[in-house]
């Protein structure tokens, strides 16, 4: 039996058929059966949860196939402009449902499954998310290869096929421990390695001039080498037949390097020269917006810009002429990681192909686009100019080069204006020489972009001032989005079954439909169902922190979630603040227990292993909540529950859980923010500042549907200039005091008062996001959500509004904007 097409046949998507090797019950199990024995070599009788995961994987996978080999071959033949998306991190999550979904094949395969005797839920319980970014960033590219591949946009994700993805995060005493995540152990069925599509890229050595028929040009003469081989996976769209490609990098030692030294008798160097090479793609850094510079970081962001561009420019026909190259690719920087890039593509068309710099230049600034995910200050790459001579020194050269230029342009309009030329320089002379990652790119690009409306316009008024006024109209927004096929449909199917039955199918790719859903909210009928919906995933989170934390979800609480990475500008800080100051309140009997609006605080977040005070701050977190949840004074009213190693698999449970979302950063600091968006159109209501995309989301869903506190972004930089002084909040407000004092007085520490001590002299001394200043108005706000959460149905109407009103935050509709502003890529179905 064919599949009905789910968009139906005339939706502008659904032009492909879905049909495959697997598209019947029977065509699945013989499919799956045929991969168990020859893929596996397993029977089904003798197959364990494994085998039988791998088999159903590849079998979704074949079906998968014959439009991915469809689709190149289309590329091929008719290419048009088509998108390099040039990430260091891709932060998947789990691919089995996806893949699934996007293939339309989900009620096939559960049948099938269920024909075999197997029980569906086991095999999805048995893949390991791949782990391959840190946050936001990661996760963010990876929604947008999802709605590239939706919207039918030619595009290759490039990337690093990190062999340890982020680090698994336990606890002991409270404190967090990494370990490695060998997520390739069992390998993966979704990856294809094409080591015969491995590309060289060569570091170090020198550069030299030489005389190429009268004409003078420099080389590149390097002194090591590493194998790129690159791995394919499959990138669907939703039910559209297009799959577009991942390709992810891995490091591989030469042979000839290895023979070489081999050769010359050192069995022991030719082991450590391999291992040296193959280290470049071992693991992904775990810092999180604050760079460490370190060599090898620099050789993965180079051993990915190379092998990226050199394999797409590999693929181009022997007579292209390179002048039009913008016409047919858009490297989109995500980040400064693979700014490198932008030297190495000057370096192939002057040395290799030998254009001249002036034409090669003009290319360039049209084939980059940057996109800038931070506005702290130490969030900004630097690389010193030292070790970039050492590891690249004729990119080095190119961007002396093209800094030089870039100066004489800035004097010629402003005269010998020192300190403007000081301040836009590439080259930075202090505290070392080194190069400004943020500028390159910003010099390099077409266009440079922030994440949200208030990032933008802080980008170019503060952090990018000179160049903004240089180049008018180079700047613009895109505001994130996320994918709605991932983090509505497949994380929250109730809510995603309520929408159908109420405004049809269609929404998933028209994610603006949603606002059909307000005139629901006035229905009792839909908010009954509704608030089942919440109350469904709520259990279904307790079922799930029973089974991996032994956390109990309570019946009846307020479910307060603040999931994101642990950041100090994200303020985790503020939550304990608030979380103690309830406590304190009913043990010191100022408030009785009975009063206050039980409440569940989840948190989850990953400090970086380097970052001394986030790792105290998850300390406090988790002794808190150790002594909150034994206190009988406060049973059945507050409960902490801190779930270690909080990843893309476990936010699609927490996210449709929630009732509260917590949007909490010091106002101008948190770029964007996704996590946010996620919970809105999941139905949580946000208390959040007015920053990044809280923003928007605030001016959508409106005041009344939006807990909103805290200074502004203007209020911020104003205290700042008057001189802030935190001890005088903590002189000012009670509650702050006695919190602050029970946190020092060794109440969550066993009595001991060292143990924190460093979190309380920080918070009144120092407090560079400005925590103290802030809690009054967050305490205050915390109020209001309780007095809301005491009418359910009102709390419901609102939760409501947000989905029907967060339409605009679908990765669709960022791709679109991308499309518009910045990539021109004409539509292809
Ligand atoms: C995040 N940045 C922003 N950085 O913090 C967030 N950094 O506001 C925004 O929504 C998101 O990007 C998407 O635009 C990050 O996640 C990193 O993860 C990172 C990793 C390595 C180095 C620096």
């Amino acid at each position: 039996t064919a599949v009905p097409h789910p968009l139906g046949a005339s939706h502008p998507l659904a032009l492909a058929p879905v049909t495959g090797p697997a598209s019947s019950v029977d065509g699945f199990v013989r499919q799956f059966l045929r991969n168990l024995n020859h893929e596996r070599g397993v029977a089904l009788s003798a197959s364990n949860d494994a085998d039988r995961y791998f088999a159903f994987a590849l079998t979704v996978r074949d079906y998968l196939m014959a439009r991915w080999l469809e689709d190149l071959r289309r590329q091929r033949e008719k290419p048009s402009k088509g998108v390099a998306y040039l990430s260091a991190e891709y932060l998947l999550g789990r691919q089995l449902d996806n893949n699934l979904l996007a293939s339309g094949l989900t009620d096939i395969a559960t049948e099938a499954m269920a024909a075999c005797g197997i029980d569906i839920d086991e095999l999805r319980a048995q893949e390991v998310e791949p782990g391959l970014g840190n946050g936001g960033l990661g996760r963010l590219a990876a929604c947008f290869i999802d709605s590239l591949a939706t919207l039918a946009v030619p595009n290759t994700g490039y990337g690093i096929r990190y062999e340890y993805g982020i680090f698994r995060q336990t606890f002991e005493g409270g404190q967090q421990v990494e370990q490695p995540d060998a997520w390739l152990t069992l390998g993966s069925p979704w990856e294809f390695p094409h080591p015969e599509a491995s590309r060289r890229i060569s570091f170090g050595g020198h550069t030299e001039t030489y005389d190429d028929e009268g004409t003078p040009r420099s080389r590149w003469v390097p002194g090591w080498h590493v194998q790129a081989v690159p791995y394919n996976y499959l990138v669907p769209g939703y039910l559209n037949g297009w799959v577009n490609t991942l390709r992810l990098w891995s490091a591989k030692a030469t042979d000839s390097f290895d023979l070489r030294v081999f050769n010359s008798g050192d069995y022991e160097e030719a082991v450590r020269a391999q291992t040296y090479a193959e280290n470049i793609s071992k693991v992904l850094y775990p810092e999180d917006s604050t760079p460490q510079g370190k060599e090898l970081r620099l050789q993965q962001q180079y051993f990915f810009a190379a092998a990226s561009i050199g394999d797409f420019l590999e693929q181009l026909p022997d007579d292209f002429d390179l002048t039009t190259l913008p016409d047919r690719i858009i490297f989109q920087l995500n980040d400064t990681h693979p700014v490198i890039g932008v030297p190495e593509l000057m370096r192939v068309l002057v040395d290799e192909k030998k254009l001249e710099w002036d034409a090669a230049w003009a290319i360039t600034q049209k084939c980059f686009a940057y996109t800038c995910h931070t506005l702290l200050p130490e969030a900004l790459e630097v690389w010193s100019v030292d070790l970039l001579g050492r590891l690249l020194p004729r990119q080095l050269e190119i961007i002396y080069r093209i800094n030089e230029e870039f100066l004489d342009e800035v004097r010629e309009r402003y005269g010998d204006d020192e300190m403007r030329i000081r301040n836009m320089s590439i080259i930075s002379e202090f505290p070392d020489r080194s190069v400004r990652m943020a500028y390159l790119a910003t010099v390099a690009s077409s266009k440079v972009n922030g994440v949200a409306k208030l990032h933008s316009q802080l980008l170019r008024e503060k952090v990018l001032p000179d160049f903004n006024e240089f180049y008018p109209g180079k700047f613009t927004n895109v505001t994130n989005g996320v994918t709605p096929r991932r983090f509505i449909r497949l994380a929250n199917p109730g809510l995603s079954d309520l929408i159908t039955e109420a405004i049809g199918t269609g929404w998933l790719t028209d994610l603006e439909r949603l606002r059909e859903l307000e005139t629901y909210a006035e229905n009792p009928d839909f908010r009954a169902a509704f608030a089942e919906v919440k109350a469904a995933n709520k259990r279904r989170l307790d079922r799930v922190m029973r089974d991996r934390d032994g956390f109990e979800i309570s019946d009846g609480h307020l479910l307060d979630a603040m999931v994101k990475r642990l950041h100090e500008y994200k303020r985790q800080m503020l939550k304990v603040l608030h979380i103690v100051t309830e406590y304190e309140r009913v043990v010191s009997g100022r408030v009785a227990a009975s009063d206050i609006q039980p409440r569940t605080f989840i948190f989850g977040a990953k400090a970086a292993p380097g970052y001394v005070m986030a790792k105290r701050i998850i300390h406090l977190i988790n002794a808190v909540g150790e002594v909150v949840n034994a206190d009988p004074r406060v049973e059945g009213r507050l409960k902490v529950l801190f779930t270690p190693n909080y990843n893309v698999t476990l936010a699609e449970r927490v996210i449709p859980a929630a009732d509260l979302s917590e949007q909490i950063s010091l106002a101008g600091k948190e770029a964007s923010g996704t996590g946010n968006m996620k919970f809105a159109l999941n139905g949580a209501l946000t208390i959040g500042t007015d920053d990044g995309a809280n923003v928007e989301i605030r001016e959508l869903v409106g005041d009344e549907n939006f807990f909103l506190f805290g200074m502004s972004e203007p209020e911020v930089e104003a205290l700042w200039a008057r001189g802030y002084k935190p001890a005088e909040f903590y002189q000012a407000d009670e509650n702050l005091r006695r919190a602050i004092d029970l946190i020092a007085s060794g109440a969550f520490s066993g009595g001991d008062k060292s143990v924190f001590e460093p979190i309380v002299s920080n918070l009144l001394y120092d407090d560079r996001f400005m925590v103290l200043a802030d809690y009054s108005s967050y305490i205050a706000e915390q109020a209001k959500v309780d007095a809301a959460y005491a009418d359910q149905d009102a709390w419901t109407h609102a939760a409501i509004l947000n989905v029907a009103r967060c339409g605009f935050f679908s990765s669709d509709r960022s791709i679109r904007d991308y499309i518009a502003r910045i990539w021109h890529t004409p539509p292809v179905l």
